[in-house]
């Protein structure tokens, strides 16, 4: 499978791997004038041509510097600048009208919106007839952090075309099955949708098993587990595993311990998890990340004690164990759990319950200070790891990368509701919305009777 990634990438101009599951693939594949301007046309792609070859890299998909230096250093990686466009395909002729609605739409939200917002003027305005690679164009519209208006344009055209989730919500539990050899083995498939960020409101998003965000990996000390990765992104991508201490193999950062696991394909993970890993911890996509990770692709890694242990003994015990991800969605969304306010899920508490909130910051960009109303918290791990000296709060930054575990009690009366949010107040907004209505970073907890 390596060789096989590595000889598709070295041939350069072309953009897709010739066994491509892709509904892509196909037409596409046609030789082009462009690159082959004597070839037959249906002439097949040839496989590679070296199963030992260096390991390739495209610049762009990620920081150059990493990879210069992983040349410099190792000598077996090859560093390449991103593909050329080509020509575009009748499909996406068909397609451009319904791309320019999108275009136009997405135009509209970015006048109307403010922030990041206006970062999709750039790439809504692009035309969307230029034609690059599928997997090039699967880069999402609407961040701020995008590369070219061309793959704007082709984003659009990709976006178009994917499907809408079919589930509603995300950090559902993952299950798995136990393995001969004892292993708990889960599967997780990365799958780009549209997501419903928002009553209404579709957005495009990068997917592990079609939520955001994606099933959470909940385990005890002393596990086994295995992962079989399954990458249908349009793109490359890989998983690390935020907090755990597990080999640099498994630790799913393309050029260094694997390569990027290329559409279509898929790469086990397999590390044990020990108790220096207990705490909050969590998932995300380690390729083209300001993308990835700011399209949805994350998940929760808990990490529970070994029962009866002492990590055990000094656990909060806690009525209500609550996981949130802080961060955002294409369009200028800001999400808790992958939905902006209006549809965030509320945290339904009853009087007299301790409550155990675990805060994950999944932005990509900046940090929020979130606050609780009503009530004063107790910060109790940090990363994952319990604090010496836990510490009394009503408001706590949560930067990028970040975990934190908070408890509180809720004193309040049944049928009591306090909002919890950010309070960077720009980010209590939807885009279109105004200062009269309220969005994005915001959760409410709400007393049941
Ligand atoms: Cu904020």
């Amino acid at each position: 499978m390596a060789s096989q990634e590595t000889g598709e990438v070295a041939k350069g101009s072309q953009t897709q791997p010739a066994a491509s599951t892709s509904p892509k693939a196909g037409p596409d594949e046609q030789p082009t004038a462009q690159r082959n301007g004597a070839a037959q046309a249906g002439e097949p792609e040839q496989p590679p041509a070296s199963a030992a070859g260096p390991i390739i890299l495209e610049a762009g998909s990620y920081r150059p510097e990493t990879y210069r230096q992983l040349a410099a250093g190792g000598g077996n990686v090859v560093f390449v600048r991103r593909r050329q466009p080509k020509p575009a395909y009748p499909w996406r002729r068909a397609f451009a009208p319904l791309a320019v609605l999108v275009a136009a739409l997405l135009v509209m939200v970015a006048v109307l919106s403010f922030g990041l917002g206006s970062t999709l003027a750039s790439g809504g305005s692009a035309t969307s007839g230029g034609g690059t690679s599928p997997d090039q164009s699967a880069t999402m519209s609407g961040m701020s952090n995008m590369n070219t208006s061309s793959q704007d344009a082709n984003a659009t055209a990709t976006v178009a075309a994917l499907p809408r989730a079919t589930q509603s919500q995300g950090n559902q539990l993952a299950t798995y099955v136990r393995d001969p050899d004892g292993a708990k083995h889960f599967t997780l498939v990365a799958e780009q949708v549209l997501w419903e960020v928002v009553k209404g409101t579709w957005v495009p998003a990068y997917t592990i098993n079609g939520t955001v965000p994606g099933p959470m990996i909940r385990v005890t000390a002393g596990d086994h587990v295995r992962i079989t990765f399954i990458n249908h992104f349009h793109e490359a991508t890989s998983i690390h595993w935020h907090g755990l201490e597990v080999p640099s193999q498994q630790d799913g950062v393309p050029g260094i311990g694997q390569q990027p696991i290329q559409p279509g394909q898929s790469y086990v993970y397999d590390f044990t998890v020990h108790d220096q890993d207990v705490g909050t911890h969590w998932y995300h996509s380690h390729y083209n990340d300001l993308n990835e990770i700011a399209g949805g692709c994350y998940g929760a890694f808990i990490v529970d004690p070994r029962p009866g242990s002492p990590q055990a003994r000094a656990e909060v015990h806690a009525d209500v164990d609550y996981t949130a991800f802080i961060g955002t969605l294409p369009g200028g969304y800001y999400v808790i759990n992958g939905k902006s306010f209006p549809d965030t899920q509320p945290l339904h508490v009853k009087h007299g319950q301790t409550v155990r909130l675990r805060l994950i910051g999944a932005d990509t960009l900046t940090t929020h200070p979130m606050h609780l109303h009503g009530h004063t918290f107790t910060v109790i791990a940090q990363d994952g790891h319990p604090l010496p000296q836990p510490y009394q709060r009503d408001t706590l930054e949560v930067a990028p990368g970040e975990t934190y575990d908070l408890v509180f009690t809720a004193w309040a009366a049944p049928g009591s509701i306090y909002p919890f949010h950010c309070h960077i107040l720009s980010h209590l907004m939807n885009p279109g919305q105004n200062e009269s209505e309220m969005g994005g970073l915001v959760m409410l907890v709400i007393y049941d009777r």
